[in-house]
């Protein structure tokens, strides 16, 4: 068919698709604002896939259907960069910032403040994209910062990155320059598919942008979940730019190019120091890894006054946050006994300053993840710790590895009690068989029924617990309400005030709830938020202790699995002679009336989910959860669709990116108070 045979329609239309798809992008990613849902997006795009399969010499390169690769190729083709891609100086502290603030004053000859642009600097690939009439005619990295590799064709699929300028008013030639990076939700779902497939994981984000970049095969690129964020023009010609550098932005912006949203103009060095601080402390909750902030002297003519030394502009400087990950030792790999008989192999590593504190420990998880990282005693490894998430063993550096490397030997015994330990069918964990024989298994269950959220019994922490069982003064929780306060006065670090206090706080904690009781017992699975349900639900402690799986599943969150676990316990005799002994201790809580007897439900909160995260001022999350339960609420731990609001103090993490990034509203410390106050409470 030629061209003037297709019907004006097909035409008309094609273009008219082409035009929706560019301004739900151009929404989506530059102004971050997405105008439809996902689904309607995909139905235009079928669409415009369908008429352009139909009409193929009507396909364009800047069609939005062109972002799905394209034959691979031999090898990169080296580019010459026309203005060099410059790297930065760095600096590490408040004072080498306002060092370099003076070497500029000094140079420029002036005493009044500068203006900088604030930027948080992504950690990700950084590339030049050439745009010659607002088409995208080439893409390259950055390399050497003059010759780097022409990886357009990966770089097309990039959905944030306009492939037509917008509008009509832009330079005849443009150079764009920014970072290609992965956020982290994209990362995640990247490593999950690859771990479920066999396949290798990324180290981290960073690593997985790099990986996805050196392609030769761009349709594996176009599967890959990356985007562009613009911070500077390289080569412009034809159109006087705007004279400082954020409204450079802002007209990129314009152009159709994500830039960041974080991105402000300081007007002092001083506003920079704050700045570089407010964004460490947002650092856990971004949507991306960031390792600092790069500081911009905003006017471009004083930009090109002070010129470049060496690879560095003098007009700019990094200031890096501190280091994510780090490399240390692994020096030995120990097996712990869970609460419930896991046994998990634990990393002792050389102490190493990563992320804002020292690490000495890591979880290796289990078996897999052993396989998985190829592990050995004596490997050099990588230890990343993002934020409020626990230190994880990210990878091996295999070209460090020692000549004596020892694999990871897992025991076929447990190591604390001889028992033989054996892999749960289904599960990648091992089991110590050895129940309440084993000491590790008691002392974590005792450990668990006397913690704050259980039992909450005053003064008995771990160390206290690991004589009390070593000495054989206890071997099941019912004993700890035998003990004498002698006996205790006994034991390393106590004496007799102490051992006073300890019977007192036993006996205090008598008095419990009967969910609070139900999460002390340390059934598989039995969380705090189940303990409630359960207590909800059944009401009381016989209710529960003889319901059959079938009843237990009709209690809200609980599946099959879980169901099964509190049934094998409360039919195992020695539980039952335990629950019996407690009992006869004095060991009570006021009974409730069944929710499966109550079906009106009124409160003002009644059917919905929150979550808290970060600190709170006037009260603790605990006790804010159990205020908001009284209104009805439900208190989860993590931020879905489903959840009503989210309440965030200072240091609120990926929960309130989380929150942010579905929707769901938002309540800082104000607003749950007079939530509270609204319903009557204070
Ligand atoms: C990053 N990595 O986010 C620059 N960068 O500017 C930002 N890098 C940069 N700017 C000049 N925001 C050279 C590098």
């Amino acid at each position: 068919m030629s061209q003037d045979s297709v019907s004006p329609n097909a035409r008309s239309r094609i273009s008219e698709l082409r035009q929706q798809i560019d301004d739900h992008n151009y929404r989506y990613y530059a102004l971050d604002e997405p105008s439809i849902p996902d689904a309607e997006y995909d139905r235009l795009l079928n669409e415009l896939r369908t008429l352009e399969q139909q009409h193929p010499e009507l396909i364009t390169a800047d069609s939005p259907t062109q972002r799905v690769g394209t034959a691979p190729l031999d090898s990169f083709v080296s580019v010459r960069h026309e203005m060099p891609m410059l790297s930065l100086d760095n600096a590490f502290s408040d004072e080498d910032l306002t060092a370099f603030d003076q070497r500029l004053k000094d140079r420029l000859k002036i005493t009044g403040d500068i203006e900088y642009a604030c930027e948080p600097k992504l950690d990700g690939i950084a590339i030049s994209i050439l745009y010659e009439q607002g088409k995208l005619v080439r893409a390259a990295t950055r390399g050497d910062g003059t010759n780097g590799e022409d990886i357009t064709d990966n770089v097309r699929t990039i959905r944030s990155v306009p492939l037509q300028l917008r509008g009509s008013d832009y330079p005849e030639r443009l150079e764009v320059r920014g970072e290609i990076y992965m956020p982290s939700e994209g990362f995640a779902a990247l490593n999950k598919r690859a771990a479920e497939a066999g396949d290798k994981v990324f180290v981290n984000p960073r690593n997985a942008a790099a990986g996805s970049l050196r392609q030769l095969d761009s349709r594996i690129t176009a599967t890959r979940p990356l985007e562009l964020c613009a911070y500077s023009v390289g080569v412009h010609q034809g159109m006087a730019l705007p004279a400082r550098h954020t409204d450079i932005l802002h007209l990129l912006k314009q152009w159709g190019f994500k830039i960041n949203r974080e991105m402000i103009a300081a007007r002092s060095i001083a506003e920079c120091i704050d700045y570089h601080q407010q964004l460490g402390e947002k650092r856990a909750s971004l949507a991306y890894d960031i390792d600092g902030v790069v500081f911009k002297v905003n006017d471009i003519a004083t930009q090109e006054q002070l010129g470049f030394v060496s690879r560095a502009p003098r007009w700019a400087i990094a200031f890096k946050f501190p280091a994510q990950e780090e490399m240390t030792e692994l020096q030995a790999v120990e097996f712990q006994v869970g609460r419930t008989g896991t046994i998990t192999p634990v990393a002792r590593l050389t102490p190493v300053f990563v992320g804002g504190v020292t690490v000495s420990n890591a979880t290796l998880h289990n078996r897999d993840e052993i396989a998985r990282l190829d592990a050995r005693v004596g490997d050099t490894v990588i230890v990343r710790r993002a934020g409020d998430v626990i230190p994880q063993i990210v990878g091996v550096v295999a070209e460090r590895r020692p000549a004596n490397a020892a694999p990871i030997e897992f025991p076929s015994r447990c190591p604390i009690c001889d028992s033989p330990a054996v892999q749960v069918p289904g599960e990648a964990a091992i089991r110590c068989e050895g129940g309440l024989i084993c000491p590790a298994q008691r002392k974590e269950a005792i450990i668990h029924f006397a913690s704050r959220k259980a039992m909450d019994v005053d003064g008995l922490g771990d160390k206290l617990v690991e004589q009390l069982v070593d000495k054989e003064l206890i071997k099941t929780v019912a004993d700890l309400f035998t003990l004498t306060a002698e006996q205790v006065a006994e034991l390393e670090r106590m004496g007799p005030k102490s051992a006073e206090n300890l019977i007192a706080a036993l006996e205090k904690s008598k008095q419990v709830s009967f969910e609070r009781f139900i999460y002390a017992l340390g059934i598989r699975e039995v969380g705090e938020a189940t303990a409630r349900n359960l207590a909800d639900y059944f009401g009381t402690l016989q209710a529960l202790s003889e319901a059959d799986e079938e009843a237990l599943q009709q209690v809200d969150d609980i599946g099959p699995v879980v169901a099964r676990f509190v049934r094998d316990f409360f039919i195992e005799p020695d539980n039952l002679a335990i629950i019996q002994k407690l009992r006869e201790l004095g060991v009570h809580w006021p009974e409730k009336t069944p929710q499966a007897a109550d079906d009106t439900n009124d409160q003002p909160l009644a059917g919905q989910t929150c979550v808290l995260t970060g600190t709170l001022e006037a009260m603790t999350r605990d006790e804010a959860g159990e205020k908001l339960r009284a209104l009805g609420a439900k208190v989860a731990g993590s931020v879905s669709k489903k959840t009503a609001f989210v309440v965030a103090g200072p240091g609120a993490g990926s929960k309130l990116a989380k929150a942010e990034q579905l929707g769901v509203e938002v309540l800082d410390e104000a607003g749950l108070m007079a939530l509270l106050q609204q319903h009557g409470i204070s």
